[in-house]
């Protein structure tokens, strides 16, 4: 009788779990199998797989039914065989590699993961691991006493999100709040920061997702979902948080060097028409002596917001115009839409019609929504095909000498932004729609702009702007950080939405500099240029209908402040050029949040200090707004300059600050290297060849990795770069640079050493040879 009961209430629970009205957990271990490269569990109600990329990175696949096919728009990497032979108990299975040992629970299945030395990392929690809820799939995990978030890409709010909650799902949110969620980008990657250890989970389902991190659970546990499709997630180890975002990056991928103008200062609005009027800009800058590298053109270059065309009066002779500007050292940047002008006088349309690239209803229409253009349908980006034809396009910006690619709306934004979520996608030959392409939509049109115009540009780098992404996007494209408001609040959040990116594998990133939306006070915009210039895209932007906001136009006194800023960018290009380089090798970001290098110290959580970070590897940069001219700013252990100074302050404190509208509060780590070049008013004009080393002084070793190239082809892939080691001994108070690696003729002849804090001011200019170089400071 008893039994019978149990059976039919049994039964009765699996058919209501069927139906996903309530949630259904994994179960128990019930067999598990190990072949080379992964270990397959089979659970009550679950496929459990683990995969191996490198001893430090485990992956973990659940799903119902035996997993579905194994692609990633992300991930680069291929799985290999670092685990060793699992060990089986009674209770567990035991699975290691040379870093990480992972411990399954049986009896219901749940999943730990150690350190070497024994140490808990991250575990699910006790009571619910994974589970689904119909298509819904969720994994609940441990929360540990003091531990904290970071990253998670585009995340408005704070360095450490422990107890907020987040939805990835790309939208266009013009001007914005600074808590709106969600924006543009999607990167479904975080880093927990525990007592000692540190890990990173990068969960790859490009379905609208959500990360609670202890927000709505009574602090018991902290868990992500997605909408549908796999529990596929990467947990990374690593030593330190700089060695997670270096294991997400070699899992993900990391950027090419871009184009060395694009690290110069650029200038938008929207929008610069007709020609006459861009050359009017470009002038200004060159009188006015206000250095900068790049205009942009916004929609209105166009013919009627057609892609790929140019507008027949405003624009009739587009290359006489970027043949002017070059002459003048401007590069030109196009912005391209994805909505394609429903026209049958067009070209690109009817091609594209014709070859059936664009995204449809279930039953095969077109997708039609409007945007700029007007109706329009909608390149699938997720078809290899249609990238190919979205890539070839740009012959019709490259041949007149576009070089660089602005990629906006590809969330996808329509007028109404609710694009159907039943509308279809290729999704690589594996039909989907919208709910699993659209976080992947923008991430796919900027890989088919950067391959595209690689292609048509013969060698020479694109620089490619996107607003919209997914993890891996660092490959293809830069991001800026969309809508934003010219208020001191979105200065300040936006340098976190900065240093979150840099968390989470994207480095070459900015805002609006001075504000999209609305005008800047004359201090805000300095304040904000100033920021701008120790971030790693430097762009100034603002919207249609907006009041001019070019350096020049704030009154005499903030021209002059705008020029000496922007100038101090030019002059650190050496040095900012080689952070973007140890950004290509290591995945390290240029703007590094000091949860990088000061992960352990709770003080730079703090709420006043959170927005401080590490331009490259010496700089240190605390944001302040416009309107305070003394600050208090913390300084991490150690000892510190005022960049520029010889004064020594000592750290682990808070200090304050002047900061008067021109004078950001910027320090430089004792031993700090920091190497300049004179001014320049674009990056590929020639200075005056000496290359000047300022070395802060300090009592250790300290190493600058020194890098140069021809800063605008892919040649530095075959070698063709200068690189060295710079080297301070604090002890003998020498300066060595290592014989030259690669072999790129350095632009510089001749280096000078600039000393801060020693007995002498400088070491005079001497012959820069590419043997080892040992300099005598005393
Ligand atoms: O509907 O191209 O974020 O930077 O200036 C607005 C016009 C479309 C949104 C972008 C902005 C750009 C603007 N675009």
């Amino acid at each position: 009788m008893r039994l019978k009961f149990f059976l039919l209430t049994g039964l009765f629970m699996t058919l209501t779990l069927a139906n996903g009205k309530v949630s259904q957990q994994l179960g128990n271990f019930v067999s598990f199998s190990q072949s080379k490269n992964k270990i397959e569990i089979k659970a009550e109600n679950a496929f459990v797989e683990l995969s191996s990329y490198s001893d430090e990175i485990v992956r973990v696949r659940v799903n119902k039914t035996s997993p579905e096919r194994n692609f990633s728009y992300a991930v680069t990497k291929e799985a290999g065989s670092f685990f060793n032979k699992a060990e089986e108990t009674n209770s567990k299975l035991i699975v290691t590699t040379a870093s990480v040992k992972i411990e399954i629970d049986k009896n219901p299945i749940r999943i730990s993961f150690y350190d070497k030395e024994g140490n808990l990392v991250n575990a699910d929690d006790k009571d619910f691991g994974v589970s689904w809820l119909g298509t819904e799939v969720s994994c609940f995990k441990k929360l540990n006493e003091g531990e904290r978030f970071l990253g998670l890409g585009e995340k408005t709010g704070h360095l450490d999100r422990r107890g907020n909650a987040y939805t990835n799902w790309n939208t266009d949110d013009y001007g914005y709040e600074t808590d709106a969620d969600p924006l543009y980008v999607s990167i479904p990657f975080f880093i927990g920061v525990n007592n000692k250890s540190v890990y990173g989970i990068f969960f790859d389902n490009s379905h609208k997702t959500v990360f609670d991190f202890g927000a709505s659970t009574d602090g018991e546990n902290y868990w992500f979902s997605a909408v549908d499709g796999e529990m596929n997630y990467y947990f990374i180890s690593g030593k330190n948080v700089g060695k997670v975002i270096e294991n997400y990056t070699d899992l993900t991928g990391r950027m090419k060097m871009p184009p060395m103008w694009s690290l110069g200062f650029q200038q938008c609005r929207w929008s610069y028409y007709p020609d006459t009027e861009v050359i009017r800009v470009a002038e200004t800058f060159r009188e006015k002596k206000i250095p900068a590298d790049v205009i942009y053109l916004d929609i209105n270059y166009m013919d009627g917001y057609r892609i790929f065309t140019w507008h027949p009066e405003h624009f009739s002779t587009p290359k006489e115009t970027i043949d002017k500007l070059k002459e003048m050292g401007f590069h030109v940047v196009t912005i391209v839409d994805p909505g394609i002008k429903i026209d049958e006088k067009y070209p690109q349309f009817t091609d594209a019609l014709e070859k059936d690239y664009f995204v449809k209803y279930p039953n095969g229409k077109n997708y039609t929504g409007t945007v700029w253009p007007g109706r329009c349908h909608f390149p699938d980006f997720t078809r290899n095909d249609a990238r190919t034809w979205w890539g070839k396009q740009f012959h019709t910006l490259t041949v007149p000498g576009v070089e660089g690619f602005w990629n906006d709306m590809n969330e996808p934004a329509v007028w109404g932004q609710n694009i159907p979520n039943f509308v279809e996608f290729d999704n690589e030959g594996s039909k989907s729609t919208l709910r699993e392409c659209r976080n992947v939509y923008g991430f796919n049109m900027s890989r088919a702009t950067f391959e595209g115009t690689k292609e048509l540009m013969n060698g020479e780098r694109p620089f490619v702007l996107t607003r919209a992404a997914y993890a891996g996007i660092q490959r293809y494209s830069a991001v800026w950080t969309g809508d934003n408001v010219s208020e001191d609040d979105h200065m300040l959040g936006g340098v976190r939405l900065v240093n979150s990116l840099g968390l989470s594998g994207v480095s070459f990133t900015g805002p609006d500099v001075g504000g999209f939306k609305e005008a800047p006070t004359p201090d805000l915009f300095v304040r904000w240029l100033n920021i701008g210039a120790f971030t790693p895209f430097f762009r100034n932007h603002t919207e249609i209908n907006s009041p001019q906001q070019e350096p020049w136009i704030f009154g005499d006194a903030h021209t002059v402040a705008a020029r000496k800023i922007i100038n101090t960018r030019y002059r650190l290009m050496p040095y900012i050029y080689s952070a973007f380089r140890e950004s290509v090798e290591s995945g390290l970001p240029v703007s590094r949040s000091l949860a990088i290098d000061y992960t352990f110290d709770k003080m730079i959580y703090d709420h006043r200090y959170d927005s401080e970070y590490m331009f490259g590897e010496f700089m240190l940069v605390a944001p302040v707004d416009s309107k305070t001219r003394i600050t208090k700013v913390y300084l991490p252990k150690g000892e510190w300059y005022r960049y520029g100074s010889d004064e020594k302050i000592e750290g682990g404190k808070e200090v304050y600050a002047d900061c008067e509208i021109d004078n950001l509060p910027v320090y430089v780590k004792a031993g700090g290297i920091i190497t300049e070049q004179s001014e320049v008013q674009y990056t590929e004009q020639k200075s005056d060849g000496v290359l000047t080393i300022h070395v802060y002084n300090g009592s250790g070793n300290t190493v600058f990795k020194y890098y140069e190239d021809d800063g605008k082809t892919y040649e530095y892939e075959n070698g063709i770069y200068y690189k060295r080691k710079i080297t301070f001994d604090g002890k003998d108070k020498k300066l060595i640079l290592d014989e030259v690696e690669g072999s790129f003729e350095s632009r510089f002849n001749k280096v000078k050493v600039v000393l801060h804090n020693f007995n002498n001011k400088e070491i005079s200019e001497q012959k820069l040879t590419s043997d080892k170089m040992v300099i005598d400071l005393k």
